[in-house]
């Protein structure tokens, strides 16, 4: 079939498709029904919410699949350079809103949907959240890829499908229990299941030398296949057609069957074995940042790495007959350590299938990789035991010891027989369990080492990884973190967002959130200044009527919302939080009753979910719920004091909360946030901080100045010789109190607390709560000091909001565009 011919053809197939679909209201309501009709099976006179969310979404969805492919086939004809950004976790949360609003068909989609009956708000709380990842890291990623697809980059995302996300939190007698998050019970309407895009993954087996044309060659002889299915999700740029693609893998079990087995008449046995390599991509794990070489995990690892490089490999090909052009064609970014095995999967694909000879293999794998590490502690790198990896992937381990060598035999020629530091450098770990250092080998051949924030990046360079950037400063940056103000401020706050762009006089702020400086114009601004208000007390409106359906708690709308959302950890210190909020109970219990009236009430929140296995952080949530019980049922505090903890915590609550908020805390120890990116979604929603000088935090107080925000705490550089003190250290009488008082039960559970107490005891206090609890007493007073000034409060929201423009994941994707991956814009022209 020649190109003229096979153009005939598509164009005869085009007009037979009446072109593109059309956005009017009508042909939206025609293609909606169409759906309930034909996709659903539903009858067009009877049909729910849900049902008509589905037939909704699937409308949405053919919008996008036209807009992916003619994204493609532009990508494909520039041959521009492309990005693959690599990463175990996404939490993309829900799609309906942020696809209507990127795809710019959000009013006409109101309309059509109020002509039959519906109300888009109501439709879109039917969808669920895709939880496919922890915490920051996973909505970060979530994040990256929408400013990657609206500043039109030639991107893919690469990640798992898991068939349970993220555990869902409920809360019985104040306990966490988790339950499974099967998200994909009734259809995932945005996901395109790709039947014919699969790859064999394979696992196990021995390593062979074999002969091929007089040289001896290795040869991994595999034992166990499993397959990967691609299931595609587009992802759509705002203000630009481009819509990029996140592709998640799924395992299905192989064609190969055990022919022995089925012989031997072992028919049954042979299936139940086929479905249990389905397990591989069934369950996310709970972060624990304790990363103990579980072999589901690694096997989850691999199967996403190999499946993702055949497909990369393949595409290349298609356009290649040789891979000289690779490092100016393909940059590979891996998000963490999680997809590190790729680099020893691309030097198997290119020395052993592709017969590259290693120094060729490597000299181009070195020039791919790029690597951003979200960790701070060198304790919380990944390690995988060498055993486990030599019997799961035998021709791998080969593979990385062959690299350590090499590498060491480099290093000793330029730092000499320093044994210590060769040892501390060396990809493999002795000990007792000998291990692979994942960051180690990502640094070795990744061209640049990321940082999350700036301070961040000077621990990697003064602590973690200081033998590394002794060897090769060049390769360490740092890009700091950033979040979308799509999802954030126009999905999430659509009464700010209007604001924004009636006063900014322009909605050019959604695609260059540097704009959002202009507010420092209107502060002064008295009707200004009004609108502000009434669009938080708005979305105070909202987050009241979703904490009485919660939890039953009736709050003020005039009281100050404080909130602290994110995941559980003793770092985060969640507990100060409470310790302050039974501080500030004790006071109000001491207070005469005039005093009283001078008191600013507070609704304090917190939310969040705690690993399964981290017993320390179950107890922080059940506290929380014991001091509540107290608290919200005394008479003599009534309003002057609540205490709220929001079930569940995932990208959808958190659209709620964080419009809502007054003041939001970010009060990890100093030197242990890598980043922190719940602060950046705050202050573009023009909350005020109360905040430790900690990862990101310290970029936001140069933007922001030190006085608009509530800073206390130990800096990044006294917290060691803090922590030297130990038992010397002073910690003031309130706190002492605090403790006390739960320690004698006042709030029950008396026993099951104390081993929460004792890691806050002086001596014992790691992440020096004890310490920092004066600090903190005094920036909360200041905080109640400024919000009963409502027009300085109101100011500093503006001038907050006004500063969240750098914390755009569009500067940080921009950055990583032209520094590290050098990638180009390529907007799709038609
Ligand atoms: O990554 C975020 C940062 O903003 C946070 O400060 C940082 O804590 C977070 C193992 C992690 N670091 N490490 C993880 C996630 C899952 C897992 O299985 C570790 N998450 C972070 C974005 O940079």
């Amino acid at each position: 079939e020649g190109f003229g011919e096979r153009k005939a053809k598509a164009e005869r197939m085009f007009s037979l498709m009446d072109g593109f679909l059309k956005n009017d209201p009508f042909s939206l309501q025609k293609d909606i029904l169409h759906h309930v009709e034909y996709t659903m099976a539903r009858s067009r006179f009877s049909f729910d919410d849900y049902e008509a969310y589905q037939a909704l979404a699937h409308s949405v969805r053919d919008r996008l699949i036209e807009r992916w492919h003619d994204t493609h086939i532009y990508f494909k004809k520039t041959k521009s350079k492309r990005l693959y950004f690599l990463s175990l976790e996404f939490l993309m949360g829900r799609s309906l809103s942020n696809s209507v609003i990127n795809l710019g068909i959000q009013d006409q989609y109101a309309e059509a949907l109020n002509q039959l009956g519906f109300e888009f708000e109501v439709l879109a709380e039917q969808e669920g959240d895709a939880s496919l990842g922890n915490g920051g890291l996973a909505r970060f990623s979530a994040c990256q890829m929408d400013s990657l697809a609206t500043l039109d980059y030639p991107a893919w995302g690469y990640g798992l499908r898991y068939e349970y996300g993220l555990f869902r939190q409920i809360i019985v007698d104040g306990f966490q229990h988790e339950q499974p998050d099967y998200w994909l019970n009734f259809g995932n309407p945005w996901e395109i299941e790709r039947i014919h895009v699969t790859y064999e993954v394979k696992f196990n087996g021995t390593v062979e030398e074999v002969d091929m044309n007089g040289e001896k060659v290795k040869v991994w002889i595999p034992g166990e296949t499993v397959e990967a299915v691609a299931y595609d999700n587009p992802i759509p740029g705002y203000g630009t057609k481009n819509t990029i693609n996140l592709r998640l893998w799924a395992a299905k079990p192989s064609n190969q069957f055990d022919l022995e087995a089925y012989n031997t008449g072992d028919y049954i046995n042979s299936i139940v074995n086929r479905q249990n390599t389905e397990a591989i991509s069934n369950v996310l794990y709970p972060d624990d940042r304790s990363h103990q070489g579980k072999e589901m995990r690694l096997k989850q690892q691999y199967f996403f790495v190999s499946a993702s490089l055949q497909d990369i490999i393949r595409r290349f090909k298609e356009a290649h007959n040789n891979f000289d052009e690779l490092p100016e064609q393909v940059a590979l970014h891996l998000n963490d350590t999680h997809p590190s095995l790729s680099i020893a999967e691309i030097m198997r694909i290119l020395v052993d299938e592709e017969h590259l000879g290693w120094s060729k293999a490597w000299n181009i794998v070195n020039k791919i990789f790029s690597f951003t590490t979200h960790t701070v502690v060198a304790e919380g790198l990944e390690k995988i035991p060498v055993d486990l990896l030599g019997s799961l992937l035998p021709r791998h381990l080969q593979i990385l010891y062959e690299i350590n060598s090499n590498f060491m035999e480099e290093l000793k020629k330029k730092i000499g027989l320093d044994y210590n530091r060769l040892s501390r450098m060396s990809i493999i770990e002795e000990g007792a369990v000998k291990s692979i250092r994942m960051a180690n080998l990502s640094i070795v051949c990744s061209h640049t080492v990321n940082g999350v924030s700036k301070v961040h990046s000077n621990t990697l360079k003064t602590k973690t990884f200081k033998d590394f950037y002794e060897l090769w400063p060049e390769k360490f940056q740092y890009t700091t973190n950033g979040v979308t103000q799509r999802r954030w401020i126009v999905v999430s706050n659509p009464s700010l967002c209007a604001l924004l762009s009636k006063w900014l006089g322009t909605e050019a702020w959604i695609r260059n959130a540097d704009l959002l400086t202009g507010l420092r114009d209107h502060v002064d601004n008295t009707s200004f200044r009004h609108e502000w208000k009434m669009v938080k007390r708005l979305n105070k409106m909202r987050l009241a009527e979703y904490i009485e359906t919660m939890s039953g708690v009736k709050v003020s709308l005039d009281a100050m919302f404080d909130v602290q959302v994110k995941r559980i950890h003793e770092y985060k210190r969640q507990l100060l939080n409470i310790f302050g909020i039974i501080h500030r109970y004790d006071c109000l219990k001491n207070m005469d009753k005039n005093d009283r009236r001078k008191v600013v009430p507070r609704v304090c929140i917190i939310g969040g979910k705690a690993a399964p296995g981290y017993e320390i952080a179950k107890k922080i949530i059940k506290l929380c719920h014991a001091v509540a019980e107290k608290v919200n049922n005394d008479a003599d505090i009534g309003d002057l004091l609540k205490l709220v903890f929001i079930p569940d915590y995932n990208v959808s609550v958190a659209e709620l909360v964080i419009p809502g908020a007054d003041l939001s805390q970010h009060i990890s120890t100093a030197g242990h946030e890598a980043s922190g990116t719940g602060s950046m979604k705050f202050l573009m929603n023009g909350c005020l901080l109360l905040a430790t000088a900690d990862g990101s935090t310290v970029e936001i107080i140069e933007e922001l100045g030190s006085d608009n925000l509530f800073l206390f705490g130990a800096k990044v550089e006294e917290v060691a010789e803090l922590r030297e003190k130990g038992g010397a250290l002073k910690v003031p009488l309130q706190f002492a109190r605090v403790l006390r008082m739960v320690r004698d039960g006042y709030f029950g559970d008396k026993d099951y607390f104390q081993s929460l107490c004792d890691t806050v005891e002086v001596g014992n206090d790691f992440y020096l709560l004890g310490s920092d609890f004066g600090s903190y007493l005094e920036a909360q007073a200041a905080a109640d000091k400024a919000f009963v000034e409502p027009d300085k409060w109101i100011k500093m929201s503006i001038l907050s909001a006004a500063a969240s423009g750098r914390f755009s994941s569009d500067r940080t994707i921009r950055e990583y565009a032209e520094r590290t991956w050098k990638i180009d814009p390529c907007q799709c022209p038609f």
